[in-house]
């Protein structure tokens, strides 16, 4: 077993398998099956370029025996941080295959992430395209490279220079001799939104996250007949797996991956390919909607709305069916595990007003006070979960599962939520310290440690403030220890340490001190309130 995995206690195991839940395959046999089934259908569109499932099977197999060839094997830890391309698809099915774990970067993240990821996880490749949205990853590969010695390999989608060329790697395949990777096996690392300082990985199994394909595809209705249409980053867990660009190969149907996400982008692609069904998080579906109310543009095939990643207020989602004239499904999911949808066939009060139900029977949910409590139906609290595709702990990461934990194996979402009677979820809030700018997650900790880095930062507190259009957007409050700075400043320096630009704050605040708490915390509370208040600070 992979050290550092915590897997779920064998009496769980046991009851899951008996269920019927897991399945006992994995995702290298689940593709294999899949090519069987339906060889001659497409699996994945990407611009000018089709992909049937015995095409898709057959270059997974030639570039799982480039990347063995390369050394990589079971267990070995590969970064991949891919667009929404068909190579993103095929490396990942080319890792399954060897028992490799990728680990998913998003797109957005730098130098700052990556490093961590890579040192982390003792990653021994990175796999990058060679450039994107007018950024570099070979330059920023070559710097993480110079600081992670693990990394052994730099492969490149696309143009290469010094490093190594993924379209090299498709060789003739050979019969792996090393040990072949079982469906209980963990199969990746997911990366956690994160509220600590550094992001957790999150080690999901073939028979966890299979499960949790099969669920999501039943509960949204996928069919060989579906076409999902990916336009959020392929490897985030929503547009990967609810039921997203794997949930579709499950069901035998096609993917159309999307570079962007604007309507002019996205709606001819959606005539073209006769999308059914798509995600998106709440801005982009603001977006979307104003586009087509503007332009009076119906997206006929488009069966499906899935909105998610953030709560999507009332008044917009009931938009949704008017104006586009399709079902909004709402989406609460986290890539820990725990996956809610609306019903498609819900009537239309309850898609609008609550964030869905569990996908599966399995899944136990609990709304707990402070003192892990049940609270009454109908009130808010802590929403706690465990079931069979909910992680029992985060990777290497012993003290920190103590706390995200209860003592039974209930994962502490830090979400504050309500159940109505008919077993619906309503997200009220977030105990966690996290803000949540239209589904990008940035864990405060996180930013705050390199403000302190700052030599004139004496102390920071990153806290959230409601947005129109991003529903949060973040503000940093700081205590500079001696002469004034700038926000420009701040925020540049933010950025030459290599952080996300989703995670620099869009507002910067200086003040002498900060509001205390009772027993002498800075109180956050105290610091939002006062960006509310009518007068500048
Ligand atoms: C309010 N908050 C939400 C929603 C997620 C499907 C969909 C989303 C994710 C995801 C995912 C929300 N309303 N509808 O992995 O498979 C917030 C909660 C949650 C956190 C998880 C999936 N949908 N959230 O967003 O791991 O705070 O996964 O705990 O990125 O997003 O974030 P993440």
């Amino acid at each position: 077993m992979l050290p550092g995995y915590q897997a779920w206690p064998e009496e769980f195991a046991e009851f899951y398998r008996q269920e019927g839940c897991w399945e006992g395959i994995t995702f290298g046999e689940m593709l294999r099956q899949r090519a069987d089934v339906y060889g001659n259908r497409t699996a994945i569109i990407s611009g000018g370029e089709q992909l049937t499932y015995a095409e898709l099977d057959t270059r997974v197999n030639r570039l799982a025996a480039g990347l063995y060839a390369k050394g990589i094997r079971k267990y070995d830890r590969v970064i991949v941080q891919l667009p929404n391309m068909p190579a993103f698809v095929e490396v990942i099915f080319a890792l399954f295959r060897l028992g490799a774990l990728p680990v998913f970067a998003l797109p957005l993240h730098r130098k700052s992430e990556i490093e961590y990821f890579a040192r982390f996880s003792e990653a021994v490749a990175y796999l990058i395209p060679d450039q994107d949205g007018g950024f570099d990853y070979r330059k920023l590969a070559a710097e993480v490279q110079a600081e992670v010695p693990s990394l052994r390999h730099i492969i490149v989608a696309g143009e290469a220079g010094a490093f190594t060329k993924l379209e090299d790697l498709y060789i003739d395949p050979v019969q792996l001799k090393d040990d072949q990777p079982v469906s209980s096996d963990v199969a990746f690392l997911q990366l956690s939104g994160g509220s600590t300082g550094l992001s957790k990985m999150i080690p999901r199994t073939h028979d966890d996250y299979i499960y949790s394909l099969r669920r999501s595809v039943e509960v949204c209705g996928l069919s060989p007949e579906s076409v999902y249409l990916a336009v959020l980053p392929a490897a985030h867990n929503y547009p990967l797996s609810s039921p997203g660009i794997l949930g579709t190969l499950y069901a035998g149907g096609t993917v159309v991956l999307s570079r962007g996400s604007s309507p002019d982008e996205a709606f001819p692609l959606m005539k073209e390919h006769q999308v059914t069904i798509t995600a998106l998080v709440p801005p982009l579906a603001l977006i979307w909607l104003n586009a087509a109310a503007a332009r009076g543009t119906k997206l006929t095939s488009l069966k499906v709305l899935q909105v998610g990643g953030a709560k999507f207020s009332a008044e917009v989602a009931g938009r949704v069916r008017p104006v586009l004239g399709c079902t909004l499904q709402q989406v609460f999911g986290m890539a820990e595990g725990l996956v809610n949808y609306t019903r498609l066939d819900d009537p239309e009060h309850i898609i609008i007003n609550t964030q869905g139900k569990p996908m599966s029977p399995y899944d136990e949910v609990k709304i707990v006070d402070d003192e892990d409590i049940e609270v009454e139906l109908g009130q808010s609290g802590h929403l706690l979960t465990r079931g069979p595709y909910t992680i029992r702990g985060y990777y290497k990461a012993e003290e920190h599962n103590a706390r995200s934990f209860t003592t039974d194996g209930f994962y502490r979402t830090g979400d504050i939520a309500s159940l109505t009677p008919e077993g619906y979820l309503i997200v009220e809030g977030r105990a966690k310290d996290q803000i949540n700018r239209g589904g990008d997650k940035v864990a405060a900790e996180e930013v705050e440690n390199h403000l302190l880095a700052h030599p004139g930062v004496h102390d920071a507190a990153l806290v959230s403030m409601p947005d129109e259009y991003l529903g949060e957007r973040s503000c940093a409050f700081i205590v500079p220890s001696g002469e004034t700075l700038a926000a420009a400043e701040i925020k540049s320096y933010l950025r030459s340490r290599g952080l996300a630009s989703y995670k620099i704050p869009d507002r910067v605040e200086f003040v002498q001190s900060f509001p205390k708490t009772g027993v002498g915390k800075v109180s956050k509370k105290a610091l939002r309130e006062m960006l509310t208040m009518k007068q500048p600070i």
